[in-house]
């Protein structure tokens, strides 16, 4: 399918997106989020596709929602298109593993975009906030939620109420992104962590995924609870006999999602 706002390349298994609203440092408008979510849907049908990584520009990974868009809108016209919740919800329904790529402004709508991804590696020039406090508005997509969890009440707090951008060094420290890589190397190394991704065993990668995010969802019991059983489940696949033989007879594993 043809997009306009977003770029999809398929190679070796790994799916990259690339938002691509350059005149606007990639901020989300509803096409782009529409496009995003239905490249997503398709590369969750892709059997080709065993790990995706959603990146955007040098500049900007994304520098919000897009203001222009959204500046005369009411309540009533938010509340009943239900703006963006669509494509949120669609994007995190997405079972295989999505890594965001950041590099530069990660903001608004953005920095939320990005931690709804799997994890984030980014680049050294990356800068995440919310800054929607200063528009009038709070974040809408995660931000006081999501950020939250990740770095702690007393930073979200911080960066929810005046706006403070974080660069990339305190992400890491504070386990907003898992690496920090220097700019030039940032989508060889988001691409090199989805080809490991991509070597194992689909089953097993979106089991992981899964029981990783319940971590978010349940009480530690539960969790617990949930983690036993998947596990316990994944000794009835091939895979499990394939890798486990693999190790026995010092030999990579052929994994065949099965
Ligand atoms: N929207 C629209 N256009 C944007 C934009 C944005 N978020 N960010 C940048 N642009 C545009 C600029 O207007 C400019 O366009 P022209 O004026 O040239 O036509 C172009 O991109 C280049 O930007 P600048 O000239 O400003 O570039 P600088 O390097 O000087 O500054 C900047 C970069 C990132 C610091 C600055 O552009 C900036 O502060 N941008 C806005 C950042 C921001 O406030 N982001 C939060 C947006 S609000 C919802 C859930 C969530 C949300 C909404 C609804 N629901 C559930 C309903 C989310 C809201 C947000 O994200």
């Amino acid at each position: 399918m043809a997009y306009e706002t977003i770029i999809v390349d398929v190679e070796d298994h790994v799916c990259v997106i690339t938002l691509n609203r350059p005149e606007a440092l990639n901020a989300l408008s509803k096409e782009l989020l529409d496009e995003l979510a239905e490249a997503l849907e398709e590369s969750q049908k892709n059997d080709k596709v065993r790990c995706i990584v959603i990146t955007g520009s040098e500049k900007a990974f994304a520098a919000g929602a897009d203001i222009k868009m959204m500046q005369d809108k009411n309540f009533s016209e938010v509340f009943l298109e239900d703006l963006f919740t669509n494509q949120a919800d669609r994007i995190s329904r997405i079972r295989k593993p999505i890594i965001a790529a950041v590099s530069g402004y990660a903001l608004g709508g953005g920095c939320e975009l990005a931690m709804m991804c799997d994890f984030i590696i980014c680049s050294d020039t990356a800068k995440f906030g919310q800054p929607e406090i200063n528009l009038g508005i709070s974040a809408g997509l995660g931000g006081t939620q999501r950020l939250t969890r990740f770095v702690g009440k007393s930073k979200a707090m911080e960066m929810n109420l005046t706006g403070r951008l974080m660069e990339a060094e305190e992400a890491e420290r504070c386990g907003l992104v898992s690496r920090v890589v220097p700019a030039k190397k940032l989508l060889e190394e988001a691409i090199s962590a989805a080809l490991k991704i991509s070597e194992k065993s689909l089953l097993t990668t979106m089991a992981v995924k899964e029981m990783v995010n319940r971590a978010y969802e349940l009480p530690l019991a539960e969790g617990l609870r949930f983690e036993r059983r998947v596990f316990h489940s994944l000794f009835s696949t091939e895979d499990q006999k394939e890798g486990m033989a693999a190790f026995s007879e010092k030999r990579d594993a052929q994994f065949r999602d099965r």
